[in-house]
């Protein structure tokens, strides 16, 4: 199915490619408010005890599935706090199976490297029995989250993630506000069997991944969320999926992207938006009148699949059209574009990876084929981790601290690729497939035969991760990592 996004262009920052129509814009929109200032300086405290806890969600159908979870009291912590709090952070490893590690990323913060939550990079992995503390100022106003970063796909797979809304950022009160979190389950639709169907495959790994059978929102199929009528409702719609990239749209209300991956956007309205894994946009949503329905859309799915519908009910809050306030303004530092160095990444599958994904094609359903070594994915024709986490390769790049770089990502692969870097967030400038508007981002999602770029100051000393945030790519090769001295 052609994409609705195929059809649009804009007028992006030094695009590569200008493309005739423009993009659909409001009339007037707004540009985002001053940067916000520390409105408060608490501590606040969070318990993390990841442990397996089977219980029965909402979308499960009655099934009880061994999720590993982080808290007794909710599969899915959101620590709320403001600018300028700390978050103190008490991990315990409970998890009984030998050897089962863990270590926190707090994705898309820029925080000092020896908080990022890499093993064998910032930190040891926490060993089952053991523990771990975190301390750490958030930089930045927005929508974040954490999860594990040792044996992801299968620990994000069991539920291992929890979100960090920093607050402070609007210009405006919105009427109100509503967190959306996607994600599928690795579990048979039709089985009683309280137990996961494999999380990583070869044949899903040499290909765009393993997918979960059973989509939800909110742990939900489908839910009704009940929204104010004719109101802006803000909507943090987050993707926590190890695998699934989404073409996110929105049927039957008018809305307006406020904010990617946590960093404000001058609004701009959403047409579709693609989301891969751990990606997140804020909405503003001018919901129907009482008794109308929106339905949140995912169109990568052949005839679009629903998600999510929002219900509304009541008097209307607002009358007057559309023009949604924009967010306060980020920090992150504009790059000198006039003197950045460019750095060029190549995106593209290994032998190994390029046969099994023939074979596959040719035999569908071949899968376990005893290989020694899984390396199907590179960046730059190197790869890691296939000789273990702990053995380092050299980075794939070495930068100077206070200078600006631009990475021209070219995905010459038959897969999408949402490559996501650690410590920073980048300035999107463009890319010769998908011209999306200016905006932020702590990951590029390049599809087939795409060459996008983005720019950005190495203003956070460490080693950073940059890899595919479709797991399974990642743990077979698509990862290295980028030193800024
Ligand atoms: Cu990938």
């Amino acid at each position: 199915m052609l994409s609705r996004r195929a059809l649009l262009t804009s007028a992006a920052a030094l695009p590569l490619l200008s493309l005739a129509q423009p993009r659909p814009s409001f009339a007037n929109p707004r540009n985002p408010g001053p940067v916000p200032k520390p409105t408060s300086g608490r501590t606040v405290r969070l318990e993390l005890d990841v442990a397996e806890r089977p219980q029965s969600l909402p979308c499960f159908g009655g099934r009880n599935l061994p999720l590993w979870t982080f808290s007794p009291d909710t599969p899915l912590p959101i620590v709320r706090m403001k600018l300028g709090d700390r978050l103190d952070t008490h991990l315990v490893n409970n998890l009984t199976r030998a050897n089962e590690h863990v270590s926190i990323h707090w994705h898309g913060l820029r925080i000092p490297i020896d908080q990022d939550g890499v093993p064998y990079i910032s930190q040891y992995p926490v060993a089952p029995g053991r523990s771990y503390d975190y301390s750490f100022v958030p930089p930045d106003t927005g929508s974040y989250l954490f999860h594990t970063h040792c044996n992801t796909a299968e620990q994000l797979g069991r539920g291992l993630a929890g979100l960090i809304i920093v607050e402070g950022d609007e210009t405006e009160p919105y009427d109100h506000e509503e967190v959306l979190v996607y994600r599928d389950w690795h579990m048979s639709p039709d089985g009683t069997a309280p137990t996961f169907e494999p999380f990583l495959t070869d044949n899903g790994a040499a290909n765009a991944g393993t997918f979960g059978k059973l989509r939800s929102v909110n742990f939900q199929v489908e839910p009704e969320i009940a929204v104010p009528a004719g109101a802006d409702v803000r909507i943090r719609f987050y993707n926590v999926d190890p695998t699934r990239i989404l073409e996110l749209g929105l049927e039957g209300a008018e809305a307006a992207i406020i904010a990617v991956d946590g960093m404000a956007v001058t609004p701009f309205p959403l047409e579709t938006w693609r989301m891969g894994s751990a990606m997140r946009i804020d909405l503003v949503v001018r919901t129907p009148a009482d008794g109308g329905v929106a339905t949140f859309m995912d169109y990568r799915t052949a005839g679009g699949a629903v998600l999510a519908h929002l219900k509304a009910s009541g008097t209307p809050k607002r009358t007057q059209a559309f023009d949604p306030a924009p967010l306060a303004a980020s920090r992150v530092a504009a790059p000198d574009l006039g003197n950045a160095t460019t750095i060029a990444f190549e995106l593209s599958s290994t032998a190994q990876g390029s046969l099994l994904a023939a074979d596959a094609e040719r035999f569908p359903g071949i899968d376990s084929l005893c290989l020694s070594q899984k390396t199907f994915w590179s960046i730059n024709k190197t790869t890691w981790p296939e000789t273990g986490h702990e053995k380092l390769p050299p980075p794939l790049a070495v930068l100077e601290r206070g200078k600006s770089y631009i990475f021209e990502f070219s995905n010459i692969s038959k897969q999408f690729h949402p490559i996501h870097f650690h410590g920073h967030s980048f300035t999107y400038l463009g890319s010769n497939k998908n011209n999306l508007p200016p905006h932020y981002t702590d990951t590029v999602l390049t599809v087939p035969r795409e060459r996008a770029r983005v720019a950005f100051v190495a203003d956070n000393p460490g080693d950073w991760m940059l890899h595919c945030h479709v797991i399974e790519h990642q743990e077979t090769g698509m990862m290295g990592y980028i030193r800024v001295l």
